[in-house]
């Protein structure tokens, strides 16, 4: 079929290679969509991120029965925390930090169950993982030469959350010269105002960040 594809789309419509374009599934981690995780213990209810598990499931489905690349990226630090910085080790003050066990073991610590990717959406053999250790998938990571390496220009941007590590990876990418499709039912926040103002910044200015769309739009044309 002809790789190239159009999809309506905010403030116009993403026209995108398939071959060139990935599924980058930020972030769905336990510790983030799980009681007792990162998410929950930062104050936030985590009920507010699981209406997009459904969404990135059927999305998925899809992309990879086109058999298209898919790459996933987890936010955590290394057991011994000498990638944590000091700063966000004391961010926020709580009884309970990044590093301490919680009730999927240690708290966004790479190896533990918490810092894992949720049961519903679990990479398959062959998918990229990246690790990462800030906000942004570009920070400190291999991203950029993978995505290189695979000839990859376009990015369908999916996960949580909306505002935190999904707006800083797409500002990120774009400055990169990577176009990005944020979907907005397959990404959440824990706050339904910054789920709104978050995808509002990325489609202002005629897509200063980016492009928006539903989740539905892709899919149609990957049948
Ligand atoms: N707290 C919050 O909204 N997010 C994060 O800390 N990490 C991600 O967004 N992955």
């Amino acid at each position: 079929y002809n790789d190239n594809v159009t999809v309506a789309a905010e403030p116009y419509e993403f026209e995108f290679n398939l071959s060139q374009c990935a599924l980058l599934i930020i972030d769905m981690q336990r510790d983030f969509l799980e009681p007792g995780g990162f998410g929950e213990i930062l104050g936030n209810d985590v009920n507010q991120l699981r209406r997009t598990v459904s969404s990135n499931q059927k999305l998925l489905k899809q992309w990879r029965e086109a058999g298209l690349k898919v790459i996933y990226t987890r936010e955590g630090h290394r057991p011994d925390l000498s990638d944590l910085p000091l700063s966000k080790k004391i961010r926020g003050r709580h009884t309970v930090c990044v590093g301490d066990l919680g009730p999927m073991g240690r708290i966004l610590v790479r190896g533990e169950p918490g810092h894992d990717i949720i049961p519903e959406l679990y990479p398959l053999p062959g998918e990229a993982i990246i690790d990462k250790c800030g906000k942004s998938a570009f920070y400190a990571t291999d991203l950029d030469a993978i995505l290189r390496n695979y000839n990859i220009k376009q990015l369908i941007v999916t996960g949580v959350t909306t505002e935190v590590c999904v707006s800083s990876t797409v500002r990120d990418a774009n400055d990169r010269g990577y176009e990005c499709l944020v979907l907005e039912d397959c990404v959440g926040s824990y706050f339904p105002s910054f789920q709104v103002a978050a995808l509002d910044m990325i489609k202002a200015q005629g897509g200063i960040f980016g492009w928006v769309a539903h989740s539905d739009k892709v899919i149609n044309v990957l049948k």
